[in-house]
């Protein structure tokens, strides 16, 4: 059957609000049909550049204004990395997602190095990711031509709330990045936070901004915040395991193909809240004892977790066939040296600038 993509925000609120046992029969049935429902997708986060993000993102405990107590770092060296993926992959992870706290990338030595990193991790016949902030399409190219399997970047929430969030860039930004992904062969990672103080408007106005694509994203995480003390966010209320849940069931409704990701706020989870997770269409988390800067379940309690429930970890590939990793020497995209103008909405952000005014140390 084709896949629907002209969902709007009542449909998805509909599917939302029903009753939680029948919201999960229909996730399930609908889970079977396109996945098997025993294999989970497990990826492995790498922070390849910490901290020090000129952005004013309200979640997000890298972002340099405010003050977290993170240890930022450099650009990672493509030998620390390689390092990294072999024990990523020895520990049963199939795709290694590279984060980097930048705003954009912007072209030269750092970017080749990175390009080097993609190539590496695929050639150790895994899955490569990336998350590096706004791209252009000549940048997704090289990236695609590098190898790269999958590029994340998420919405986070609807375009409405997204004004509450961030103040330094816009959400037409984000869309604009996900289409030059998808001018490539490289597949859309895209997803978003729940428990950032929106509401159920907001979760379904995000959902239909991924779900309206044509294609949909290939995966879709959903993170449950992680507040972190000194973030704008630092005190929002956990969110009941019911809202991720509900969240999950209704990704997976109206995305049947996608991959769902259970992906930040697990430690916060019990097994039977995961599990739960997973049989409402989850197929996917992070694995490693820490996510990009917080904490994550320790790897021998997800292993025990698959065990219990019966989950095998999905192989490297079983969904698109691996991508050839280009030399640099043979590349067909040179840098451009483009200066795209990436928006700057530059609006008052409350919870933002009482966070950045607490950071400032006192004269
Ligand atoms: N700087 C790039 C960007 O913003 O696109 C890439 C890295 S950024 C850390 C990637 C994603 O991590 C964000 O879009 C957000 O969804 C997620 N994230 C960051 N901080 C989080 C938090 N405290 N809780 C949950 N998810 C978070
Ligand atoms: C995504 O959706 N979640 C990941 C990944 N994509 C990049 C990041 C979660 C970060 C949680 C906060 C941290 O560890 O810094
Ligand atoms: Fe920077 Fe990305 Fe964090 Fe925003 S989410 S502050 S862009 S690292």
């Amino acid at each position: 059957m084709a896949l629907k993509h002209d969902w709007t925000k009542e449909e998805i609120l509909e599917i939302y609000n029903k009753p939680l046992m029948e919201l999960l029969y229909e996730a399930a049935t609908i889970h079977r049909e396109h996945h098997d429902p025993n294999t989970v997708q497990v990826s492995t986060l790498l922070s390849i550049k910490t901290g020090g993000c000129p952005e004013d993102c309200g979640y997000c405990p890298q972002a340099a204004r405010y003050h977290t107590n993170l240890e930022g770092n450099d650009l990672m060296s493509v030998n620390q990395v390689k390092a990294q993926a072999l024990r990523a992959r020895e520990a049963g992870s199939s795709r290694v997602c590279m984060g980097a706290a930048w705003r954009n990338v912007k072209d030269g030595e750092e970017f080749d190095n990175v390009l080097e990193m993609v190539r590496t991790i695929n050639k150790l016949d895994m899955e490569v990711c990336c998350t590096l902030g706004m791209i252009t399409e000549n940048q997704a190219q090289r990236l695609a031509e590098a190898g790269l399997y999958a590029y994340n970047h998420n919405l986070d929430t609807s375009e409405e709330y997204y004004k509450e969030v961030i103040s330094t860039r816009g959400y037409e930004d984000r869309l604009k990045t996900i289409d030059n992904v998808r001018k490539t062969n490289v597949t859309v990672c895209s997803g978003g936070i729940i428990g950032m103080g929106e509401s159920e408007e907001d979760r379904a106005g995000m959902l239909v901004a991924l779900a309206t694509l044509n294609p949909q994203p290939e995966s879709v995480p959903i993170n449950a915040l992680v507040a972190v003390e000194g973030t704008p966010m630092a005190e929002q209320e956990p969110i009941p395991i019911w809202d991720m849940i509900r969240m999950v069931a209704t990704t997976r409704i109206v995305m049947p193909e996608t991959q769902v990701r259970l992906s930040a706020g697990r430690t916060q989870m019990s097994r039977e809240g995961q599990a739960m997770c997973f049989f409402a269409g989850a197929n996917s988390i992070f694995a490693g004892d820490k996510l990009l800067t917080t904490p994550n379940p320790d790897v021998n309690e997800d292993m025990e977790m698959f065990r219990l429930l019966g989950l095998n970890p999905q192989k490297a590939f079983e969904k698109k066939a691996q991508p050839e990793s280009i030399e640099a020497a043979n590349s067909k995209y040179q840098p451009k040296g483009e200066k795209p103008k990436w928006s700057r909405p530059g609006h008052q952000i409350e919870r933002n600038l009482k966070a950045q005014e607490k950071a400032r140390p006192k004269a």
